[in-house]
């Protein structure tokens, strides 16, 4: 199959002044769309699976002349889809119903979550991921590397830490951006991943 870049639900500078129209365009339009090409490129000629989730859950299957490529782009396309389908516009604020209720049981209260998934995000060293898992555990991982690919469950909610989206922004001040990003964190779309 051929993989293609997905539209994004809002306009390139809805989510300003948290994340700029300059940053989401050259993400979604330059970085994104390169994974995607990338992994086509990559894929051409191979027997692979029909869907991302299966492809990246059996890269032991992928010939090795082509398995980092796979990894790294597929993983690409993989992350930057599930990160732009949890932000919003009209983000922000704290997850209510179920899920809310049960990160507060397991955190203590929200805020105590969104202190601990901040100081993951913060610690990831060069370019990764921070995910929540739909056990509610956060774990991080490099690259564009992610849970499935460890044979775990599909993430709920995952920030992109890599330079390439904060940088125009907040340059080197890392935490900025993640403080800044929990503005337009979408609860509405985890809470119905999480059901
Ligand atoms: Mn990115």
């Amino acid at each position: 199959m051929t993989y293609t870049l997905p539209t994004l639900g809002y306009e390139y500078d809805a989510l300003a002044p948290h994340i700029s129209a300059d940053i989401m365009k050259i993400h979604h339009a330059k970085h994104h769309q390169t994974y995607v090409d990338k992994l086509n490129t990559a894929l051409e000629g191979l027997d692979a699976p029909d869907s991302l989730d299966s492809l990246l859950r059996s890269l032991g299957s992928v010939p090795h002349a082509q398995r980092e490529e796979v990894r790294n782009n597929g993983g690409g396309h993989y992350n930057h889809s599930l990160f732009w389908q949890s932000m919003s516009p009209q983000g922000g604020g704290a997850p209510s119903g179920e899920l809310g209720a049960k990160i507060e049981q397991k955190y203590g209260s929200f805020q105590q979550f969104v202190d601990d998934f901040s100081e993951h995000a913060t610690k990831v060293f060069g370019s990764g991921w921070v995910w929540l898992q739909p056990d509610l555990s956060i774990m991080t991982t490099a690259n564009q590397d992610n849970p499935i690919m460890e044979g775990g469950e599909a993430p709920l909610l995952g920030l992109d830490v890599w330079e390439h989206a904060y940088y125009l922004d907040y340059q080197n001040v890392r935490p900025d951006y993640i403080k800044a990003w929990w503005n337009v964190v979408d609860w509405r779309a985890i809470e119905n991943r999480s059901k």
